[in-house]
């Protein structure tokens, strides 16, 4: 089922224009903004237009709209040029592996060496 706008979720403010952010990319379906908190040189956001609560739900209910996000995850890190280092893409899924805003987005992280296994 389509992801309707939340009143309260914060990522859906800043696809309606509410909340500012920092945008580097928009599609139909996707919007892309700095971290305001970078973890990384390149940490960019990555977030589907419609709401869906993490990126399992946003799988089961609208697949084609995570892959336009992953898609966009990789865009984004050609644009900032840390395609060619390598970069990471991460979905935290629930308050217990650090998810807080729980509008499905995509981090793209990059720019500094990252270790494995992450913390
Ligand atoms: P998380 O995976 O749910 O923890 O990621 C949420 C991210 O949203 C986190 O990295 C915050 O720094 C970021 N963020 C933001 O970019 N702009 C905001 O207004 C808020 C959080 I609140």
């Amino acid at each position: 089922m389509a992801g309707e706008p939340q009143a309260d979720c914060l990522f859906c403010k800043i696809v309606s224009g509410d909340v500012p952010a920092t945008v580097v990319r928009e599609t139909e379906t996707t919007v892309a903004f700095r971290d305001i908190n970078p973890q990384a040189p390149t940490h960019i956001l990555v977030i589907p237009k419609v709401h869906h609560p993490d990126a399992a739900a946003l799988a089961a209910a609208e697949p084609a709209i995570l892959a336009d996000v992953v898609r966009e995850a990789g865009e984004v890190a050609r644009e900032e040029k840390v395609d060619g280092t390598g970069y990471r893409i991460v979905f935290n899924t629930g308050s217990g592996a650090g998810q807080t805003v729980f509008h499905a987005h995509a981090h793209v992280l990059g720019g500094r060496g990252l270790q494995w296994p992450p913390g």
